[in-house]
C-alpha cells in the first residue's frame, strides 16, 4: 500500500520534516517541501552543523554544500563551499530552476545566489562557531585531516607547500588577489550532522534535497558528498530516494544514494539496499562513520549505518507527528 505524501530526513530534525510535511499535505510539490524542510533546518541550525555558524573550516571559516534534485526531470541544483550566503538550499534550488548547471562554486556560487536575490554577503560565523574553532586551535589543531605533511610553524603546512600563500605577521596569508585573510594552523576530525531529506508529494513525484557546513575543521576548499548527486542524495520517482550522512569524503567515493537507488531499481527492498550500499564502503574503509536512509516509491523506508548509531525522521499519513527511528550499526 502507498504511504505518502511522506517525509523522510536524516538525524531527529524533526522541526525540519514538519516544516517539510506542512508543505507537502497541503499540497506543495516535493521539490517545495525539500526547500521548506532544509531551510528550516538551516534557520535554526541543526545540530549546530547546518546552515550560519557552524563546524568551522580550519580558517575557523563556516561554508555550506547543499543540493537539490527534482526526481521526476532529474534536475539538480547545488552548491559548494559557498561562502557569505547562508541559504544553502534555496542558493541550490535557484541554481536548479534558473540555470542549465549542475553545480557552482565558492565566491561565484555566492555571487550568483546573491544576483539571484539571497540575502547576503554575510559573515557565517558565530559565537559559537568562533569558540570551538579557538578551542580547537588551543588543542594543537588535532585532530585534522592531513595524511602527511608537517607543520613547519604555527600556521600550518600550506606555506611549504604553497608559494603563493604569502605570510603575513599573526597567521593571515594573501588569497589569489592580493587580499589578506587569516590563516590557522593544522586541521580537522569527523563532527558532522548533515541534513538529508527525502519527499514523495501527493502526486508520487519525488524529490531530495541536502544541507551541510560539511567536515568541522576541513582543509578550505574542500567540498563533500553534500552538493554531489548521488553521493548525498539522489531521487528517481520511478524508484524512490536515498540521502546519506557521514565522513563524506569517503563515502563520495562511493556514490551510496546512487547505489542504494539503482539497487532498488533492480528489485531489492531498501532496508537490503541500504545495507549492501553501506557494506560496499565498510569493505574498504572499515573505519568510516556513515548512514544512509533509503525509501522507495511506495513510502516504504529503512536505514543502514556504520561506525555510529543513525536515527532518522519520518512523517508520513500514518505517523502521529514526526516518528524518530533508530538504527544500530
Ligand atoms: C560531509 N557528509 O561534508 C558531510 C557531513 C555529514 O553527518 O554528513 N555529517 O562530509
Amino acid at each position: 500500500s502507498k504511504q505518502y505524501p511522506l517525509v523522510v530526513s536524516t538525524w531527529p530534525f524533526k522541526e525540519a520534516v514538519r516544516a517539510a510535511w506542512r508543505a507537502v499535505d497541503g499540497g506543495h510539490s516535493a521539490v517545495d517541501a525539500v526547500v521548506e524542510g532544509c531551510s528550516a533546518c538551516e534557520e535554526l541550525r541543526c545540530d549546530g552543523t547546518v546552515g550560519p555558524g557552524g563546524s568551522p573550516d580550519e580558517n575557523g571559516e563556516t561554508t555550506i554544500d547543499a543540493l537539490i534534485m527534482n526526481g521526476v526531470t532529474m534536475e539538480v541544483g547545488a552548491v559548494a563551499a559557498m561562502r557569505f550566503v547562508k541559504d544553502g538550499i534555496r542558493a541550490a534550488k535557484l541554481v536548479m530552476q534558473h540555470t542549465k548547471h549542475t553545480l557552482l562554486v565558492g565566491e561565484k556560487a555566492s555571487a550568483f545566489a546573491i544576483s539571484m536575490g539571497l540575502p547576503g554577503p554575510s559573515n557565517l560565523s558565530s559565537s559559537d562557531s568562533i569558540s570551538k574553532w579557538s578551542k580547537w586551535k588551543e588543542n594543537n589543531c588535532q585532530p585534522n585531516f592531513w595524511k602527511d605533511v608537517v607543520p613547519l610553524d604555527s600556521c600550518g603546512p600550506y606555506h611549504a607547500k604553497a608559494s603563493m600563500d604569502v605570510k603575513e605577521g599573526g597567521c593571515s596569508t594573501r588569497n589569489l588577489m592580493g587580499i589578506a585573510e587569516p590563516r590557522s594552523s593544522l586541521v580537522g576530525p569527523h563532527n558532522h550532522d548533515t541534513i538529508s531529506m527525502a519527499v514523495i508529494d501527493k502526486m508520487g513525484h519525488v524529490a531530495v534535497g541536502t544541507s551541510t557546513n560539511g567536515a568541522t575543521y576541513k582543509i578550505p576548499g574542500r567540498v563533500g558528498d553534500g552538493p554531489i548527486a548521488g553521493s548525498s542524495a539522489y531521487a528517481d520517482t520511478d524508484v524512490g530516494a536515498c540521502g546519506a550522512t557521514g565522513d563524506g569524503d569517503v563515502m563520495m567515493r562511493f556514490l551510496p544514494c546512487y547505489q542504494v537507488v539503482e539497487s532498488m531499481r533492480l528489485g531489492m527492498e531498501p532496508m537490503l539496499a541500504a545495507k549492501d550500499a553501506i557494506s560496499r564502503i565498510a569493505r574498504k574503509f572499515p573505519d568510516f562513520v556513515g548512514a544512509v536512509v533509503a525509501v522507495n516509491k511506495n513510502g516504504v523506508h529503512a536505514g543502514a549505518c556504520h561506525g555510529w548509531t543513525f536515527e532518522y525522521s519520518v512523517r508520513s499519513p500514518v505517523t502521529v507527528d514526526v516518528k524518530v527511528f533508530t538504527v544500530l550499526p
